[in-house]
């Protein structure tokens, strides 16, 4: 009932000015008091509006408290994480999904320590980041309950240059793969906004989370052929374990800003190594920024949210492929990092996520940019009262 309060709320107060008089603590029967109209199941028998039409052709989709894949999003700050009093000078962004081993949560996630917050491309040198994510390694962090993190370090490192991720290394995300543990990130050969962000994928392995990681120092998703949608990029790499082989997500821009156009694809592989072979219907999701996704029931879900024309849903792909809207939502995790316990087990009976990690950017205003890992908590979960999912 608060979710479909909110809504009525927002819609009351946004569109015709009214002030509702509910509280928001109202309950089921003073807001069916204050809203007695309940929209028939059938299509009435007579003429309708434009939007009356349109929300009969997907009934379930307009009862948000009765949709498996709706939710909203709740924010905790973390604790355990250090950032120069917010100078701009320590960044930490785009998690990886969170990796539950022997106990502990893990978390990979992009990491910045410059003698100066980032400055723009035109500005940039070997010490002075351009952007945010620039001149970074990925470092970890340990958990015992999703609040507390303890920093642990380094994972990858930037190579020498001139191999792949030299100028640095971002936007990672973990896939368990046989008792093995492979790290896959964007690899910069230039300062990001200097052509830089036009990035390739490349992957890191290791025997356990804690490390020793071993670069594979080669490309392992390339960037699309001169005239294909992701020829440019291959950004935001989100692997997940489907049909016994490995799926990775990821997102690819195309454009300028302001008109940059923002899709995902999907690349498929038996090996964690490659060859990655893309889908021939790529790209699968016409919007979103970076890669959030969790195999739910037969299928997978998609969190969509900042960029394109379908932003702020909720999606949902059957065969991993051909997605539909869900739900529309709002205020939406960004670089959402889900806690997905079935992630990597094939299941063909996904439970959803109740929690994760995201990122709030530009933190500190101009001139100390930086960005700072939060909690988020959602309801997406088919468990809710399984205790692994708290
Ligand atoms: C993000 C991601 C990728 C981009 C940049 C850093 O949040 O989409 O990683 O390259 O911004």
């Amino acid at each position: 009932p608060s979710i479909l309060l909110m809504a009525i709320t927002m819609a009351l107060g946004g569109c015709q000015g009214k002030k509702t008089e509910i509280a928001p603590t109202a309950d089921k029967a003073e807001v069916d008091r204050a809203f007695p109209f309940v929209l028939p199941e059938e299509k009435p028998d007579r003429p309708l509006s434009a939007a009356m039409e349109r929300i009969y052709t997907d009934y379930e989709a307009t009862q948000p408290q009765h949709n498996e894949l709706f939710s909203q999003f709740k924010y905790t700050e973390l604790k355990g994480f250090d950032y120069n009093n917010g100078d701009g000078t320590i960044s930490r962004r785009d998690p990886s999904k969170i990796l539950l081993h022997n106990g502990t949560y893990y978390v990979w996630y992009t990491y910045r320590n410059t003698k100066v917050p980032p400055r723009g491309a035109a500005m940039s040198n070997d010490s002075i980041p351009s952007t945010d994510w620039d001149l970074s390694e990925i470092w970890y962090a340990t958990s015992k309950d999703g609040f507390t993190w303890e920093e642990q370090g380094v994972a990858i490192k930037r190579p020498e240059k001139p191999l792949v991720g030299w100028r640095s290394v971002t936007t990672t995300d973990i896939l368990e793969w046989k008792g093995k543990y492979y790290l896959y990130y964007q690899g910069f050969m230039e300062a990001s906004g200097k052509r830089g962000d036009d990035c390739p994928v490349t992957v890191s392995y290791a025997d356990s989370p804690d490390g020793p990681w071993t670069p594979y120092n080669k490309v392992v998703i390339p960037n699309g052929e001169a005239g294909s949608w992701d020829q440019y990029s291959i950004h935001d790499p989100y692997p997940l374990v489907h049909n016994g082989k490995i799926y990775v997500y990821y997102k690819s821009d195309f454009g300028e800003q302001p008109d940059k156009v923002r899709m995902q694809g999907l690349a498929i592989a038996d090996d964690p190594l490659g060859p990655f072979e893309k889908h021939p219907l790529n790209p699968v999701i016409t919007s979103g920024h970076e890669t959030s996704l969790f195999p739910f029931r037969k299928g997978v879900a998609a969190l969509v949210y900042k960029d394109g024309p379908e932003h702020n849903t909720i999606q949902y792909a059957e065969d991993w492929v051909n997605f539909e809207i869900a739900s529309i939502t709002e205020l939406m995790p960004y670089a959402a990092a889900p806690y997905v316990p079935d992630a990597f087990t094939d299941t063909k009976d996904g439970r959803g996520i109740t929690w994760g990690l995201a990122h709030f950017i530009n933190q500190g205003g101009r001139g100390k940019i930086h960005s700072k890992l939060v909690r988020f908590d959602c309801d997406l979960s088919l468990d809710v009262d399984d205790p692994q999912m708290k």
